[in-house]
């Protein structure tokens, strides 16, 4: 039964890729090309991983609290495509789109995102593409995050390429509080929608502050001597 219902997927997928592609790509070379942003992705989560694990023998807490992967889905590249009015080939969408493959970093302490995201981008085999710092600048709703857009060569059997690879780092109660502001984005009416976005704003600042509380609590704790 699931077998089928996976089937069902695969043969929607693909008369989807085939309809927006409209016969100037083929689906393999969509394919390939998806195959290499997991394969970048990859390599990112495994230099997160290995920073993770030094940096908790050498603090004593990991510095990260979860990691999650995502290849954006055929539906949403060609969303995104569409209403940029990027054209649709593989070539286009591999100039145009930094988002193909995330990573989203939840670390528990606004330091530890700054401590984190200067080991990765001090690798010499990272390229700094673009960076977003909506914690220092946050944007008009509230949102918090770092955004890093970087690319990390893949060497797979026959050739090696750069890939572009979106990293977000944010700290748990940031990650909370986007979670459930993105909600709303799925919502086409949503009841007193504007002093919901001004409570979201409210949670924002009262969420960063505690934020910057807890870490200074933190500090004093690891700064106190030892029994
Ligand atoms: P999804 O479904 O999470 O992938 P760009 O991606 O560069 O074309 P933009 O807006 O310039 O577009 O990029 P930016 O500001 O770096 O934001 C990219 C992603 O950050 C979004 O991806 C969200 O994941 C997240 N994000 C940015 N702003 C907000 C916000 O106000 N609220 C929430 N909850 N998340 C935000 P997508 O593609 O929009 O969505």
């Amino acid at each position: 039964m699931e077998k089928s219902v996976g089937n069902m997927q695969e043969i929607r997928n693909r008369e989807q890729v085939e309809m927006f592609l409209n016969g100037k790509d083929s689906i393999e070379k969509f394919r390939r090309t998806l195959m290499q942003y997991e394969c970048a992705m990859l390599e990112i989560k495994t230099k997160l991983d290995v920073l993770n694990t030094e940096l908790s023998l050498q603090k004593s807490r990991n510095p990260f609290e979860t990691i999650k992967c995502r290849i954006k889905s055929p539906e949403s590249i060609f969303g995104k495509m569409e209403k940029n009015n990027i054209p649709m080939t593989v070539e286009a969408m591999e100039k145009y789109l930094n988002d193909i493959a995330g990573i989203r970093v939840i670390c528990s302490f606004p330091d530890d995102i700054y401590m984190l995201a200067d080991c990765l981008l001090a690798q010499d085999d990272i390229t700094l593409v673009a960076r977003k710092d909506y914690i220092k600048k946050p944007k008009p709703n509230g949102y918090r995050s770092l955004h890093l857009i970087v690319e990390v060569p893949i060497f797979l059997t026959d050739e090696k390429k750069p890939m572009r690879v979106e990293v977000q780092f944010r700290t748990i109660a940031m990650d909370f509080w986007a979670s459930l502001e993105h909600k709303m984005k799925y919502k086409k009416h949503i009841d007193k929608a504007e002093s919901i976005s001004n409570e979201l704003f409210y949670c924002a600042e009262l969420i960063a502050q505690l934020d910057g509380r807890m870490q200074q609590i933190r500090e004093k704790i690891e700064g106190a001597p030892e029994l």
